[in-house]
C-alpha cells in the first residue's frame, strides 16, 4: 500500500516540468561549454547517465550537428579520436567517468562534464563544466537530473536551429510532462507481470532508461529493445498480462503484432504514417512519456512493499576502491 507521505522520489518526479523549463532558461549560461556544431563528439556516462548520453547522441547527429557516439564510460574505445568528450554524471564521483576524463586530459582531448554537484572531483577532472544543481536529487534512483540534462541538451540543439524532424521544443515537452505527472496510470499496466520497452532513434535511450528505472526502483522484470528489433525474437516474451511500451512513433504493424500475442500495448504517439499528417491530440512527447514510466516504477515498488527511496543493492554512485583518488 502507498504510504500517506509521498516518497522523495515521487516528489522529485513531479518537479520535472519546472526543471526542464529552468534548464532551457539556463542555456545561455552553459552554451559555451556544450558541443559546437560540427564537432565530432563522444558522450559518456554510467547507468542512467549512459542512457541519456545515447538519447542525446542520436538527437544531435540526426539533427545534423555532427557525428556523435555514446559509450558507457567503462567501454570507451581507447583508439578513437574525438573533438570533445561530454561526460554526464549526477554525482560527479563515478569512478569510470573520472578515469576516462583523466585519460582524455592526458591525450589532449577537450572535455565537458554535466553534473548536479559542484563539490565533487569532476569539477577539476573536466575542462568545462555545466552544473545543474537545481535538478539534484535526494533520491538514489535518478529521475529529474537525467531528464533535465536531456532537456538542456535538447534546448541547445533547438537554439542552434535544428532539432530532428518531429521532435518538439522543450517548452512543448514540459507542457506534456505536466500531463504525465498527473494523469492516472492504467490498472492493467500497473498490475502487469513483465514490461518490454521499445524506442527508435533518440527514444531508444529512453526505453533503456525506463527498463532500468523499473528494475532499480521496483525490482521489476523489464527488457528494452530498438522497436524494429522487437519482432526479431523479443516478442516471444509478450503475452497476456505483459506490457509492450513504445516511446515515440509506433512502427507500422506493431500494434497488430502485440494484439496477436495477447499483450497490452502502451503507446502515446501516433504511428509513423500518421506522423506525416501532423501530431494527434493526446500525443505525449517521449521524454514526458518517460515520466510516466518513472511513476509506474514507484507505483509498482510501493505495491510490492518496497521503499522507492531505498532501492535494493544501489548507492547514489559507484566509487570503485583504489581506482581513483
Ligand atoms: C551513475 C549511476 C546511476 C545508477 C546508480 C549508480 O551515476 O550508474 O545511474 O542509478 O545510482 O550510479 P552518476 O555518474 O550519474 O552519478
Amino acid at each position: 500500500m502507498p504510504s500517506a507521505t509521498p516518497s522523495r522520489t515521487s516528489v522529485e518526479i513531479a518537479t520535472q516540468p519546472a526543471c526542464w523549463r529552468q534548464a532551457a532558461r539556463s542555456l545561455p549560461a552553459h552554451a559555451a561549454a556544450l558541443p559546437r556544431r560540427g564537432e565530432r563528439v563522444a558522450v559518456v556516462g554510467c547507468g542512467t547517465s549512459w542512457f541519456m548520453a545515447q538519447s542525446y547522441a542520436e538527437l544531435r547527429e540526426s539533427g545534423g550537428h555532427g557525428e556523435t557516439d555514446a559509450f558507457a564510460a567503462s567501454e570507451f574505445p581507447a583508439g578513437r579520436r574525438y573533438d570533445r568528450i561530454l561526460a554526464i554524471t549526477r554525482s560527479g564521483t563515478t569512478t569510470e567517468v573520472l578515469d576516462l576524463l583523466g585519460r582524455a586530459r592526458a591525450a589532449g582531448v577537450p572535455t565537458t562534464a554535466i553534473t548536479a554537484d559542484p563539490a565533487t572531483p569532476v569539477m577539476t577532472a573536466a575542462d568545462a563544466l555545466v552544473v545543474l544543481d537545481f535538478a539534484d536529487e535526494e533520491s538514489v534512483v535518478q529521475t529529474r537530473f537525467a531528464t533535465t540534462v536531456l532537456a538542456l541538451l535538447r534546448a541547445h540543439l533547438e537554439a542552434e536551429g535544428a532539432l530532428p524532424p518531429g521532435v518538439r521544443s522543450v517548452a512543448e515537452a514540459a507542457q506534456d510532462a505536466e500531463r504525465a505527472v498527473s494523469e492516472e496510470l492504467a490498472a492493467e499496466v500497473c498490475g502487469a507481470e513483465q514490461f518490454t520497452f521499445l524506442g527508435s532513434g533518440w527514444t531508444y535511450g529512453l526505453a533503456l532508461e525506463a527498463g532500468l528505472k523499473m528494475r532499480e526502483a521496483a525490482g521489476a522484470w523489464t527488457e528494452a529493445y530498438p522497436a524494429m528489433e522487437y519482432r526479431h525474437g523479443p516478442i516471444s516474451i509478450t503475452g497476456p498480462g505483459r506490457v509492450t511500451w513504445m516511446f515515440g512513433s509506433l512502427p507500422q504493424g506493431l500494434e497488430d503484432d502485440v494484439a496477436r500475442v495477447g499483450g497490452t500495448l502502451v503507446a502515446h504517439s501516433q504511428t509513423q504514417t500518421q506522423t506525416q499528417h501532423g501530431a494527434r491530440a493526446g500525443d505525449l512527447d517521449p521524454l514526458a512519456d518517460l515520466v510516466r514510466a518513472q511513476r509506474l516504477a514507484v507505483t509498482i515498488a510501493e505495491a510490492r512493499g518496497y521503499d522507492p527511496d531505498r532501492p535494493r543493492n544501489l548507492t547514489r554512485s559507484v566509487v570503485l576502491e583504489g581506482r581513483h583518488a
